[in-house]
């Protein structure tokens, strides 16, 4: 694929979903070459267009997918352009969830104001972040209003996500018995709200049990200096029915409005910025290390020498950084 910058970088600012598709195989790809030319496009692409960026994580079969059709048909018509994004390390082995559940987005993967991405398959969840994050600056730049970052639950990714957006919402399922499902604090004291999915037929009873346990939980935990009045909030969803979206949405913008005039939100992505940064600058120096065959060879001879146990792994790190401190 050939890559012409300064027309790319035009066709995004534009909206065409054809360029954006192109350049998020850009920023994906793994070859040197192509990784300065998407670093040239995002410099060109600049920052002045801004989405809400909402992480959505849940466990596999919670909903995901059936919410984001729902909820981004739901926004389209209304007017705003939605754009979905997927961080899945998984994804390489078991084929891409978005993939198989482009057919429960099929509305919305044929709706013109909308545009679905799976994540790219790497099973380095370091580079999907990575890909992910420039992918969320090129939606921003092609204009979309609403950035979806969907996540599925496996551990590391939701922190990676919480990282990368704005809002950070978690989807559940109603739960069997009284007790809370096997949900992680951590991932819980990420959310900035909860909504339990399938509040209809014969689940809703249950489903209203399960919200009012989780709006308990969310009560004993320590306030946040994002959160506005009565956030984290818990409450009860049907993607199936689409009930309680339009809600969930106003929620959703009343929390990032409080924020916006707060000064939350931008201090929020000040301090994201400064964590990618570092981010990259650790990725950047691993590839410098790896790149160089001198330095490479003394990585690995230092490696073998760790796992014989001759060295301490915190020896060797450093031994294996003194060519480039001159000694
Ligand atoms: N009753 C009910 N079922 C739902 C609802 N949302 C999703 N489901 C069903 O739950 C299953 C998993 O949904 P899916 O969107 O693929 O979940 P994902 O794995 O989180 O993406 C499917 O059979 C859906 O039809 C809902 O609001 N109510
Ligand atoms: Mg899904």
């Amino acid at each position: 694929m050939r890559f012409d910058i300064p027309s790319l970088a035009k066709q995004i600012r534009a909206g065409d979903r054809r360029a954006l598709a192109r350049a998020i195989t850009l920023v994906e790809s793994g070859r040197d070459d192509h990784r300065s030319l998407a670093l040239d496009l995002l410099d060109q692409l600049g920052t002045d267009r801004q989405a809400l960026r909402i992480g959505l994580s849940g466990t596999p079969g919670v909903g995901k997918s059936t919410f984001i059709e729902t909820f981004g048909l739901m926004l389209t018509a209304q007017g705003k352009r939605v754009a979905v994004l997927a961080v899945d390390p998984s994804s390489a082995r078991s084929g891409g969830s978005i993939l198989g559940d482009k057919t429960r987005m099929e509305q919305l993967s044929r709706d013109p104001k909308a545009f679905i991405r799976p994540s790219p398959s790497q099973t380095q969840l370091g580079g999907v972040a990575r890909r992910t994050r420039d992918a969320v600056r090129l939606c921003e730049a092609a204009g979309f209003d609403v950035v979806l970052i969907e996540t599925v639950g496996v551990g590391q990714s939701e922190t990676v996500v919480a990282q990368m957006a704005d809002l950070f919402v978690l989807l559940l399922a109603p739960a069997g018995g009284d007790e809370l499902q096997g949900v992680k604090r951590g991932i819980m004291e990420m959310a900035d709200i909860i909504l339990v999915n399938k509040a209809d037929g014969a689940l809703k009873p249950q489903a209203l049990r399960t919200c009012a346990d989780y709006a308990g939980a969310l009560r004993l935990l320590r306030k946040r200096p994002q959160d506005m009045d009565g956030y984290p909030l818990a409450m009860t969803v049907s993607a199936l029915d689409n009930t309680g979206l339009q809600d969930a949405w106003d929620r959703m913008e009343a929390l990032a409005r409080w924020r916006r005039q707060t000064g939350i939100f931008a201090s929020t992505r000040a301090d994201q910025a400064r964590h990618w940064f570092t981010e990259d600058l650790r990725a950047e120096v691993m590839a410098l290390l790896t790149s160089d065959p001198g330095l490479k060879a003394r990585m690995t001879t230092l490696e073998d020498a760790v796992a014989r146990g001759e060295m301490t792994p915190a020896v060797a790190a450093r031994a294996a950084l003194a060519p480039l401190r001159g000694a």
